[in-house]
């Protein structure tokens, strides 16, 4: 695996301990979904809905997967089994993507403003600089906006293994 990669999933292992226990347990999944939901006032309830669900899908298929040892919670160590053979979380990974990605657009026009995706990341727990970095890099429209489909591939891109010099690396770089 690139240092690139092991990077990404440093960052996002810790993001995701969004209770910071150290480990990740159901709680953090629901506590995120819940965050993201609030950032997102223009959403519909069904597009709320979605995203709870894909949180949830998303932890139950991490557990189901990676929970080596049957204990309820998910440690580094094991959650680096998800870049390291990423085939096996193909459907889930593309779910999580693309219901992530559709919350940014409540109108359904296939676009993202800035402003919604930064309150989304922002959610999440990146940091701004980080996320206006990784906006551009998804060269925004003359308008400032971005398309659903191009996040969604950025978002799976991020857990490829052999992925560098992605957009989502902007996600990792040290600001200044
Ligand atoms: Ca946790
Ligand atoms: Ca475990």
């Amino acid at each position: 695996m690139q240092k690139a990669a092991i990077d990404r999933v440093k960052l996002i292992f810790t993001l995701l301990d969004a209770d910071g226990t150290g480990s990740l347990e159901a709680e953090d999944f629901d506590l995120m979904a819940a965050r993201v939901v609030a950032a997102s006032p223009g959403s519909d309830e069904a597009a709320k809905a979605a995203m709870l669900a894909a949180f949830r899908r998303y932890w139950t298929t991490l557990a189901a997967e990676l929970d080596a040892n049957r204990d309820g919670r998910v440690t580094f160590e094991e959650y680096t089994a998800c870049v390291l053979s990423p085939e096996r979380f193909d459907a889930a990974l593309t779910d999580f993507a693309e219901s992530l990605a559709a919350l940014g657009d409540p109108n359904g026009d296939g676009l993202i403003e800035r402003d919604l995706f930064v309150a989304l990341m922002t959610a999440i727990g990146f940091e701004r600089a980080n996320i206006d970095a990784l906006f551009d890099a998804f060269q925004p429209s003359d308008d400032d906006q971005i398309e659903v489909a191009v996040w969604a591939a950025g978002i799976r891109d991020y857990y490829g293994p052999e992925k560098t010099g992605i957009p989502g690396d902007h996600l990792v770089a040290v600001r200044g």
